[in-house]
């Protein structure tokens, strides 16, 4: 295996996983990193469009290694109720009507949360202190939507953590600002399953960085027109998919300047050296208050009883990042196919 990095990636695509499924793509394709699997939890839309999806990005990059497992249906205990998230139409991918159904064939039929579990074993890394058990993990999980899997992943494996190298999170809040249908509310990940959250925050048992959404919303954003010329001149499978299911947002973009939010926690769990500043902390989440349920609350003054369990990102080289971004668009994938549309 080498020093390749392991990924499993959690998702819900959704506009901005598609964009983190590229850049991860992009690296496996180049052998850069490996992706053990795709798991899809409801989210921006439900768990069968999710799952159609990544398979819709696996195909424009050609790769047909990469399983793909439906993970999650509904919230650990109270459905979030919003039927789908706007933003992303109500498919997840912009409302677009494809005229072709994804190779959706590389769908397993075993359950996303097993096959994390499963995976895990199967990839205990390198031996460290074989007396102890002990060993040097391999694989990183990337969340990408609600944390469901991984909770359920946790509840069924009590180890299941500490058989991770880290964990990387698009979710959260650090700063008070949050983001539902209003921007009072907690982010929208979190407040989708704060149960999971909950579990996730108390269980991880090895590093876990959290991208949340004021670093996505205030510190890493980028200019609008950034955006808009991203793909301008790239005539790629991938970047085509892209500039269809992101034109109807991007036509009634409702933020100033254009956010990237997957793509941070992409970007960290690919190249750690794109963190450039993190705070360590206490944290755990809301799961009573009515209206905050999801809220991340955070306690920065660390004494013995509150040692750090998340690492909260707060900056990260974003020329890197756009450039990371561009170079993966632009890479032309053997076998990449086309929508013809
Ligand atoms: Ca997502």
């Amino acid at each position: 295996m080498g020093n390749k990095k392991l990924l499993i990636i959690d998702c819900d695509p959704g506009l901005d996983d598609a964009m983190a499924l590229v850049m991860a793509g992009h690296g496996h394709k180049t052998g850069t990193v490996r992706i053990l699997a795709i798991t899809c939890v409801q989210g921006n839309t439900s768990v069968d469009n999710s799952s159609r999806n990544a398979c819709r990005v696996l195909d424009a990059l050609g790769i047909n290694d990469v399983p793909v497992f439906k993970g999650a249906r509904e919230a650990l205990v109270m459905p979030y109720g919003w039927g789908h998230e706007p933003f992303h139409g109500p498919n997840g991918f912009g409302g677009i009507e494809f005229p072709t159904e994804p190779d959706t064939t590389r769908i397993h039929e075993e359950h996303g949360v097993s096959a994390i579990t499963r995976l895990a074993d199967e990839y205990p890394g390198t031996p460290k202190l074989p007396r102890y058990f002990l060993h040097i993990r391999e694989i990183s999980l990337v969340l990408l939507g609600p944390v469901t899997n991984a909770a359920l992943a946790m509840r069924m494996d009590h180890e299941f953590g500490s058989k991770l190298k880290d964990i990387y999170v698009m979710g959260g809040n650090f700063e008070e600002i949050g983001k539902t249908t209003s921007m009072e509310g907690p982010e929208f990940n979190f407040a989708a399953d704060p149960d999971a959250a909950f579990v996730l925050f108390s269980e991880a048992k090895c590093p876990l960085y959290i991208f949340s959404w004021e670093l996505c919303e205030m510190r890493c954003q980028v200019p609008i027109e950034w955006r808009r010329d991203l793909l301008s001149d790239i005539d790629t499978p991938h970047a085509r998919l892209q500039e269809l299911i992101e034109g109807p947002s991007l036509k009634t973009y409702e933020f100033p300047e254009y956010l990237l939010c997957d793509q941070l926690a992409m970007a960290g769990a690919l190249d750690p050296a794109t963190i450039l500043e993190s705070t360590a902390g206490f944290s755990s989440i809301n799961t009573t208050d009515k209206k905050q349920r999801g809220r991340t609350m955070v306690d920065l003054d660390i004494t013995a009883k509150t040692r750090p369990n998340v690492t909260f990102v707060t900056r990260m080289d974003m020329a890197e990042i756009e450039g990371m971004i561009k170079k993966a668009y632009a890479f032309v994938p053997e076998h990449g196919k086309n929508l013809n549309i």
